[in-house]
């Protein structure tokens, strides 16, 4: 047994990952950019708010998008369309972006032009909760069609972000979805979070996650709007 070493890689790199990530975060602060980290399963709506809150905050602030995908770049040339500037990073298998992927796409934005930029990350509930990004808050989307149970099977997730975006509730009709349950299983875990309504599809609720995060970014900035 004593010839075999057993070495814990994950910690190592984790620890070299929150380094990056706090050197990022400091680097993006001094340029008065605010990083926002979107995590949600593949399918939950995470482009779609994107593009609802590019159309409510464009005007307010200049906004700039960071995709993770596997393989493809379709999601960028929906941003793409509406002018605002998109990068694409291709993770190549990896499941999640970390620090050091995230500053790869920060490092082809001019941060002097950008006040708010949109990391969406990879479809995932798990591995991307691990990974500090550097980002200053840390958003997940549940849609309705996923279940109230996500909570329990995904603790981490609800655990690490700062607002819940529970999306597709023009769905709730048509489903067994109990919000009411589901926001005490996510309370349970973590008791500060936001959580906010909306339909990607309708708009219902848009306005109150875009009024939370202009505030968010106009505090960071130092800048009213
Ligand atoms: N009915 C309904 N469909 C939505 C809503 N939000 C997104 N979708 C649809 O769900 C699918 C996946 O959305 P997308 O934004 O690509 O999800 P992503 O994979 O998380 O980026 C698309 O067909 C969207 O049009 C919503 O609030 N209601
Ligand atoms: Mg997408």
């Amino acid at each position: 047994m004593e010839s075999i070493r057993l070495i814990e890689v994950k910690e190592g790199i984790l620890s070299d990952n929150e380094r990056l990530a706090d050197e990022l975060r400091k680097q993006l602060a001094e340029k008065k950019t605010f990083l926002l980290n979107l995590m949600a399963s593949p399918g939950a709506g995470k482009t779609s708010l994107i593009l609802k809150t590019i159309d409510a905050l464009k005007n307010d602030f200049r906004i700039a998008v960071i995709e993770a995908d596997i393989d493809s770049i379709v999601d960028s040339e929906k941003v793409a369309e509406t002018g605002i500037p998109a990068v694409q990073l291709r993770t190549g298998g990896f499941c999640h972006l970390d620090a050091s992927m995230v500053k790869k796409g920060i490092d082809t934005l001019d941060l002097n032009s950008f006040d708010l930029v949109f990391i969406e990350n990879v479809g995932n509930l798990v591995c991307p909760a691990e990974f500090d990004t550097g980002a200053v808050k840390k958003v997940m989307i549940l849609s309705v069609p996923e279940g109230d149970d996500k909570p329990l099977k995904y603790p981490l997730m609800f655990t690490v972000c700062d607002v819940l975006i529970v999306n597709k509730i023009d769905f709730l009709e048509l489903s067994d979805f109990d919000t009411q349950k589901l926001k005490e299983r996510v309370i349970a875990l973590n008791p500060k979070i936001k959580i906010i309504e909306v339909s990607c599809r309708t708009g219902q609720g848009i306005n109150i996650w875009a009024d939370w995060l202009r505030n968010e970014v106009s505090a960071f900035i130092g800048r009213p709007v």
